[in-house]
């Protein structure tokens, strides 16, 4: 039996961060739909992720990317987001989008571009520091497209160079995550392409550099919750990307593509020990076709639901059957919890947390949608890339 009253008391603990970029515009290669009533600032990014957590509770945090949030002034935009009722979490930094990083950051065989990248990773550390962010979120781009390109391993070791001047400039409170990603925009070789990579390079530097696994950067058929449950056990998962795909990285909305991924997934989070404050729980999506903010109020409780499963899986009764080698029964606890409608429940939390049980009702009531395709003409819409 599990205890109702500690799930439903977890379920109001959760925090899930939600993406600045995901607000603005985005599309494919191909084409980027422009939406009515898209943020054209920082600011107005911020009062839509602040309206998502007013319906949901438990979005209290929205993501920076810089260079495509670049304000004057950091410490203003925190107090901005304070007012509104969330803050700003962690800061995303961007080394793919300059000429100069043709042939990668602070992988590049040249050492003043390597440089260059350092500095946007340091000044993103002043930004933490404008902010109040504890986590800064590095993705690297880099790699070679062709066998010969580059000396694989001296890319590494200027990988481990680069990182070791970042983990050093970082705060006590501070931590790095290191996200990796299978490949692409690199085809032949990826510098960071997956977590044993990640994960060698953030033991070497230290307790403040972890691994974070964005759930769309793995070949298909990866076993996910294993990796989140091998890095839990090292004391190395800093967090999640949450996103869905089917064939390759799509950011699609979490949840959507596979719901039973995302419950192992959570499973093994809660299974080992990583439901708190020391594991990031970060959307990383872009909404090309659906409208934007309910899109991600969505994704928000589909994390929802497939934590409430996991909290719900008997834990008492799995390990009995585990133990004594029934494997259908132990399958068969694992699959009830995953099979119970969790929305009633969690209905049941959001109005005890003073929330209306329907978030995107509440969302669609509330005007906002309307007011925002009012009141947000003229300017520069936000895209992916600013
Ligand atoms: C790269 O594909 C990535 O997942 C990184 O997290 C980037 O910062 C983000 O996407 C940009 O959307
Ligand atoms: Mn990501």
């Amino acid at each position: 039996m599990t205890d109702l009253a500690a799930v439903k008391a977890a379920l109001k603990t959760q925090a899930v961060e939600t993406p600045s970029w995901a607000y603005g515009n985005s599309g494919t290669r191909f084409k980027v739909f422009a939406q009515a009533g898209v943020p054209r600032t920082p600011r107005e990014k911020i009062e839509d992720a602040a309206k998502v957590h007013e319906v949901t509770g438990v979005a209290p945090t929205v993501a920076l990317h810089i260079p495509w949030d670049t304000v004057d002034d950091y410490a203003a935009l925190a107090k901005f987001a304070e007012e509104r009722g969330v803050r700003l979490g962690a800061v995303n930094s961007n080394t793919f989008q300059d000429d100069a990083y043709r042939l990668g950051s602070i992988c590049h065989p040249e050492a003043t571009v390597r440089r260059k990248a350092l500095d946007h990773l340091l000044e993103c550390v002043d930004i933490m520091d404008a902010t109040g962010s504890a986590d800064l979120k590095l993705w690297f781009a880099d790699g070679t497209n062709y066998p010969g390109q580059d000396d694989v391993r001296g890319r590494q070791d200027r990988l481990a160079e680069g990182l070791a001047a970042v983990y050093e400039r970082l705060g006590d409170d501070q931590r790095m995550l290191l996200e990796y990603k299978l490949f692409e925009p690199a085809f032949y070789t990826t510098d960071v392409p997956d977590w044993g990579t990640a994960y060698a390079h953030c033991l070497k530097l230290g307790a403040r550099a972890q691994v974070v696994v964005d759930t769309g950067h793995h070949a298909p058929g990866t076993n996910i919750e294993f990796i989140v449950a091998t890095l839990l056990r090292e004391g190395k998962l800093g967090g999640f990307d949450f996103n869905s795909r089917f064939y390759a990285d799509d950011d699609l909305m979490v949840g959507a593509a596979d719901p039973f991924q995302l419950f192992r997934i959570m499973y093994e989070v809660v299974r080992g020990g990583g439901f708190g404050p020391d594991v990031a729980f970060m959307l990383d999506q872009c909404h090309n076709i659906e409208a934007k903010i309910p899109a991600i109020i969505r994704s928000v409780m589909n994390v929802q639901e497939a934590t409430a499963k996991a909290l719900l899986v008997d834990r008492t009764a799995l390990a009995a059957a585990q133990r004594s080698g029934d494997v259908l029964e132990a399958n068969a606890v694992l699959m009830d919890a995953y099979n119970t409608d969790v929305r009633p429940l969690l209905a049941e939390v959001r109005e005890e947390m003073g929330l209306d049980a329907d978030p995107i009702a509440a969302y669609r009531r509330s005007g906002w949608a309307e007011r925002i395709v009012a009141e947000r003409v003229g300017g520069q819409q936000a895209g992916w890339g600013a």
